[in-house]
């Protein structure tokens, strides 16, 4: 189903911009007629869902279900055919970017606040497919703070049980409102949570787990079957 042969952009440094393009047209070529296709969030799974609507309009036959309240108008916009959540529903492909990966393909996600539907729909699906620019590779998770989708009421236990396993939690405020919580599309709140070098990725998300109020982490591990990573103009495709 998927091509191994990497898709080659011409040698030379492009922009972030221009890496996220390559990234999506290389994802692109993963889709097959008939798909059921979980829709990323962030500016690359953007630039997927932008090439994946022409796609539609010159006659691809796919239906998606998005992951966040951006991505689903998006692909609406773009006229891409939706579907609700239903039972038994799973997708065939899912794309979607990250904040950090590291060689096993363990990935941070959540920078976009879209973590929980990101981690729904990605569990119930057969193939994730991560896009990501060159900046997102990394030997050892954990430069990006992890997120955390947290209930607004368990907030001052949480951020107590967050120090107590050593993180450094910051609760995410609306950028240009500093005053202002940031809420995900399912009201609760964000916590991005500094735990320095993680080397025990799998250890943290089960302590996490046991945390009542979190709902959700952005640790995504043992999910993503392979990634497009786009390096020196060149779009690889790395798999654990
Ligand atoms: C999304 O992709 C989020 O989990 C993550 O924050 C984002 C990466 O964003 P971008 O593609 O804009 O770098 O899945």
């Amino acid at each position: 189903m998927n091509p191994t042969a990497a898709a080659n952009s011409p040698a030379g440094a492009l922009t972030l911009a221009q890496e996220k393009q390559v990234a999506a047209a290389a994802a692109l070529r993963w889709v097959r007629d008939g798909m059921l296709l979980g829709l990323g969030t962030g500016s690359t799974s953007a630039q997927f869902i932008i090439q994946l609507g022409a796609a539609v309009q010159n006659g691809l036959k796919v239906q998606g279900t998005a992951t966040s309240l951006a991505s689903e108008a998006l692909a609406r916009q773009l006229g891409i055919p939706l579907v609700a959540p239903r039972r038994g529903l799973r997708f065939d492909l899912a794309v979607d970017g990250a904040d950090e990966l590291d060689g096993q393909l363990r990935l941070i996600k959540g920078g976009g606040g879209a973590l929980l539907r990101e981690k729904l729909l990605e569990t119930a699906s057969n193939y994730l497919l991560v896009v990501a620019d060159s900046s997102k590779l990394v030997p050892v998770l954990g430069r990006f703070p992890l997120p955390l989708e947290v209930v607004p009421f368990a907030l001052p236990w949480v951020l107590d049980a967050v120090e107590a396993l050593g993180g450094a939690p910051v609760v995410r405020m609306i950028k240009d409102d500093p005053a202002a919580y940031y809420y995900s599309d399912q009201k609760n709140l964000i916590l991005d949570c500094h735990f320095g070098q993680i080397a025990d990725a799998e250890r943290l998300a089960t302590q996490l787990k046991t945390i009542p109020g979190i709902v959700e982490h952005g640790l995504f591990l043992g999910l993503a079957k392979a990634a497009v990573i786009v390096k020196d103009g060149a779009a690889l495709v790395l798999r654990p």
